[in-house]
């Protein structure tokens, strides 16, 4: 349960710097948010492949909460960056940029780990979570690995991974691709 506060809480807060910048009738650097608490089979089969213990699961698996945002463009995933870390209310244990430097998979996105302070009845207790944050189109591309992965088992040959890696670079080109559009939109908007 206390994994689903966590959630709930983050998912609120993250959504919230959103409709701030609705409010100011500002572009926001969010375009939408989700969250989910791993499923247990899923934490299981990560505690063997990681070789965590039961008694060690809360300090090890970070990603038991999750939670997901999406942004417009590859420069709004620093801007969402820079807000989480300007924040008071979670506390940042390790940033890993999988945007600058893909997975051999293929995959992007921007992961923050952080400790996050819930407020129980019985006092105050902290939770490890995972911030994923990615554009549009780099979750277009990790929705479907995700599900062809799950579906294969994760048993690519290797000419299938090397063509979901190509996508995933013909993904990452059209987001290149996507801001200089809206850099020249900006720049006409300035003259
Ligand atoms: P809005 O104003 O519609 O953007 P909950 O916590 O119950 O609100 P939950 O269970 O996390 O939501 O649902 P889910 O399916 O994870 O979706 C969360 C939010 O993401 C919802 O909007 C969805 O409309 C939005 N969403 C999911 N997929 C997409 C997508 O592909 N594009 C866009 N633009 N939005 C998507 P909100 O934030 O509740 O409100
Ligand atoms: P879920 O809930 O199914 O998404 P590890 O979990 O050991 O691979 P690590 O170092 O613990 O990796 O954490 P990392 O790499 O920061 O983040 C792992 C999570 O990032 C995964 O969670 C995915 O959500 C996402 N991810 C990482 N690599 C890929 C990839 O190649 N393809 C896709 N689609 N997503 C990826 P889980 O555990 O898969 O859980």
């Amino acid at each position: 349960m206390p994994y689903e506060y966590v959630v709930k809480e983050l998912k609120e807060k993250l959504r919230n710097i959103r409709d701030q910048y609705k409010d100011k009738s500002e572009t926001s650097p969010i375009e939408f948010v989700t969250g989910r608490v791993k499923p247990v089979d899923s934490i299981q089969e990560k505690m063997v492949r990681r070789n965590i213990s039961e008694e060690r699961l809360e300090n090890d698996m970070e990603d038991i909460a999750g939670v997901r945002v999406m942004c417009p463009f590859v420069e709004n995933i620093y801007e969402v960056v820079e807000l989480i870390r300007k924040r008071s209310d979670m506390r940042i244990i390790e940033e890993r940029d999988y945007v600058t430097n893909a997975k051999p998979s293929g995959y992007r996105s921007y992961h923050i780990v952080i400790k996050y302070p819930l407020e129980l009845i019985n006092g105050k207790k902290e939770f490890l979570a995972e911030i994923q944050i990615r554009t549009l189109a780099m979750n277009f591309w990790a929705t479907l690995e995700h599900s062809l992965n799950y579906k294969k088992n994760g048993n690519f040959t290797s000419d299938i991974e090397l063509e979901l890696e190509q996508m995933g670079q013909k993904v990452y080109a059209l987001d290149q691709e996507m801001s200089s559009i809206r850099n020249k939109i900006l720049n006409c908007k300035e003259k």
